[in-house]
């Protein structure tokens, strides 16, 4: 018997830095093996160790996958259902959006997604159905990032133009603040960061592999971030490493901010952060002799005053005049796409225009609005795991369980989410579609290349919204939009000029041949076209016009600060599902340090119970100063199922907005902590 077997050139669309370039071997139409690229630049032939398993695991098991639309027939969240036909689950559907709306009007249709999948496609196109329809939106960056984006934009006039990773070899500093590349982007780390001849700078309260490699590990304490943003800018200011030129020319509001900064002393720093004195020092002096670059974490910003914190970050490359010249720059989230058009290496494309802009709410309401009859009537969830990754899990999950909650759930897995859905559809891989990847680090656009058929009956989102669509009869043609004239206008908007095949076969492309240098005509869209230290746009929305050099408070008395950042071998709850997976996570952890652990009497590998006024969790201790003495270190995203009392760590997570952008404050959650006997 012969075999056709080929290799095929693909993306990785996780929702993380790297944006890896993916080999895949092929037989006879099926996915053999998926293995990393060698000549991708962002990975060099490897995967990360999770994808590596995931996706030639529970990715192609076909006992694994949601194969087939199904519908409930037990109890909600018993996981009792039956398996329907495509025809019959539309039919359904389509009848209760027609019946909500016209009963109770169109907005209590809910939506709520985020970055299961970041292609272009099957990561947006759904919206468009949404919109149309009058829906409400659960903002997918409530859960994520919305403060920083919100601070950012008062500052800059823009939070998607960050720094062209490529500058950094004109770099000679790299200031890494809140972000953790050695989990969230592992080759961005070793093939970027640690590449580099750059001097790096790391601001978290834990010693992560990333802060460990660094030259300088500034560890301070959770939630002080801006007082010690505020004594790096007063040293600069004394010791006369504030850029002049640049301020006078390019920057609203020194003066104003010029007497914190002259009362934020590095002994002041010190008390508030618990980083010396010496050490805000040094790192003040690398940074402002540059040329330097910032990167602002999305963890940075997951906590009570992440706006606040951000805005003070922020002041940073203003005052040194590190923006706009090689080897400078801050970055947060590049939108690769905008920023093709932006400099104008893209013709100029529009997009459908949408025939309205979708009500929204934020995700920190949903565990009370979940719960409202009143307020939402059908839940189409797609794309995400809101059981597993918002807060207030119990709220969640009472929400979730209501009778009369029309639920649907689209994924490629049955989640802890899905489990509680009236009907679930099948969502095809990313292996098994064609679609366009645009990085958020790297300014790039890649090809994600269909490897073989969908397993089973499941499709690509984008194809159940075109079904949808039809069976109710909807009439804007941007609807129907075929993939194919949608890769063609994506690949143009990037001032990229080959046709779909010829660039599935290259594979990848800058958005330009040479490094961008972002911000060099030092014109910001803010209302004074410059950087705004002082903002009345801020003002108006009821914040300080100046960032504060404030800290958060400390914990009451027995409490302790809980940070639940990314975990390596999880992407998000993704791969929480394989077996493989999981005899790596081993049991949930909590990361204590031993002065700390000393006070409550617990000794490492003890049972201890983590408890606040939302829930309680069990996890095993973990004695290391990696972890800043008060504060705790549990990882996020663990599938519900696999844990002892179906529970993780954001039982614990009050849905508290940030002060800015209605965001997540996971990173501010206050516990007690006691050994179980
Ligand atoms: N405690 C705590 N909680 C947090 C955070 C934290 O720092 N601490 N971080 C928050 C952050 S930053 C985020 S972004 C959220 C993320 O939380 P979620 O958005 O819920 O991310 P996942 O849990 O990975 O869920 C993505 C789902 O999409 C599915 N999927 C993959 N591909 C496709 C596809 O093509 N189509 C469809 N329909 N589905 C697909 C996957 O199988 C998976 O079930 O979690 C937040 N939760
Ligand atoms: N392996 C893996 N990769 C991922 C993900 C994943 O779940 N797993 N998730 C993806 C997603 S959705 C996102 S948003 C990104 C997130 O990527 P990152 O921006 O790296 O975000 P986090 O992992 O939440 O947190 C980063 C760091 O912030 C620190 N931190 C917490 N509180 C504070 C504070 O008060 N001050 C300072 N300075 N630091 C603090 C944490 O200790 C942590 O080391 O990663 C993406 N990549
Ligand atoms: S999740 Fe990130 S590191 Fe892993 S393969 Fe995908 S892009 Fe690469
Ligand atoms: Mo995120």
């Amino acid at each position: 018997m012969t075999t056709n077997s080929s290799l095929i050139k693909t993306t990785c669309p996780r929702d993380c830095y790297d944006g890896c370039g993916i080999l895949v071997d092929q037989e006879d139409g099926k996915v053999i093996k998926v293995k990393g690229n060698p000549e991708h630049p962002s990975n060099r032939g490897a995967l990360c160790p999770k994808c590596a398993i995931g996706y030639n695991g529970v990715w192609l098991d076909e006992t694994t996958r949601l194969l087939y639309p199904l519908k409930r027939i037990g109890p909600k969240g018993s996981g009792k259902f039956k398996r329907i036909s495509w025809d019959l689950a539309i039919k359904e559907i389509a009848e209760q959006l027609t019946n909500t709306a016209r009963q109770y009007g169109p907005d209590r249709i809910y939506h709520t997604h985020y970055t299961g999948t970041c292609s272009v496609i099957a990561g947006s196109f759904p919206s468009r159905f949404f919109t149309h329809l009058g829906a409400t939106e659960v903002d997918p960056d409530t859960v994520c990032n919305a403060a920083g984006h919100t601070a950012l934009n008062y500052v800059f006039g823009d939070s998607v133009t960050g720094f062209d990773p490529r500058t950094a070899k004109d770099s000679a500093c790299i200031m890494v603040w809140g972000a953790n590349p050695s989990h969230c982007g592992p080759h961005v780390n070793q093939n970027w960061l640690y590449s580099q001849s750059a001097k790096v700078i790391v601001i978290d309260p834990v010693r992560t592999e990333t802060a460990a490699a660094a030259d300088l590990h500034l560890q301070l304490r959770p939630g002080t971030d801006a007082a010690l943003a505020y004594s790096i800018a007063h040293v600069i200011q004394c010791e006369g490493l504030v850029d002049s030129t640049y301020v006078s020319a390019h920057v609203k509001g020194y003066a104003e901010v010029l007497p914190l900064i002259k009362a934020c002393t590095p002994q002041w720093g010190e008390r508030a952060t618990g980083v010396p004195a010496a050490l805000i020092e040094a790192a003040a002096r690398s940074y402002a002799k540059g040329p330097s670059l910032l990167w602002l974490g999305q963890g940075l910003q997951r906590q009570p005053q992440g706006g606040n914190v951000f805005r003070a970050c922020a002041m940073l490359p203003a005052l040194t005049g590190n923006i706009g010249k090689p080897g400078t720059g801050f970055y947060y989230l590049n939108n690769t796409l905008a920023i093709a058009e932006r400099v104008g290496t893209a013709p100029i494309y529009r997009k459908p225009e949408p025939q309205s802009q979708p009500n929204t709410v934020s995700q920190m309401d949903m565990p009370s609005l979940l719960q409202d009859s009143s307020a939402i009537r059908f839940f189409l969830v797609w794309n995400c795991n809101p059981l597993a990754s918002n807060p207030d899990q119990t709220s969640t999950r009472k929400g979730l369980a209501r009778e009369d909650l029309f639920t649907v759930v689209i994924d490629c897995f049955m989640t802890d989410t899905a489990e509680y859905a009236d009907i679930v559809l099948p969502a095809a891989s990313f292996l098994e579609f064609d679609d366009l990847c645009a990085s958020y680090f790297y300014l790039t656009v890649a090809a994600q290349v269909k490897c073989q058929e969908p397993l089973g009956e499941s499709l690509p989102n984008q194809e159940i919204f075109r079904k949808l669509a039809k069976a109710m009869d909807l009439d804007d043609p941007a609807l129907y939009e075929d993939d194919h004239a949608i890769l063609g206008s994506t690949l143009k908007a990037a001032g990229i000029m080959d046709a779909w095949p010829d660039f599935a076969e290259r594979g990848w492309a800058h958005i330009s041949v040479e490094p961008l240098i972002l911000w060099s005509e030092g014109e910001f869209p803010t209302p004074s076209g410059k950087i705004e230290l002082a903002s009345e746009r801020a003002e108006a929305d009821g914040h300080p016009r100046l960032p504060q050099p404030r800290i958060d408070s400390a914990p009451a008395p027995g409490k302790l600060r809980l940070l639940s950042p990314a975990d390596k071998w999880l992407m998000n709850s993704s791969f929480g599902n394989d077996p493989r997976i999981q005899k790596q996570l081993g049991p949930a952890l909590v990361v204590i340090h031993p002065e700390t652990a000393g006070a409550f009497n617990i000794r490492d590998g003890d049972r201890v119970r983590l408890s606040n006024e939302l829930g309680e969790l069990d996890l095993t201790a973990k004695l290391s100063d990696a972890i800043t003495p008060g504060a705790l270190l549990s990882y996020k995203s663990r599938w519900l199922k696999t844990e002892p009392r179906a529970a993780n760590v954001n039982i614990l997570q009050a849905p508290t907005k940030t002060d800015m952008g209605e965001s997540s404050s996971a990173h501010g959650t206050e516990v007690t902590i006691s050994k179980i006997p």
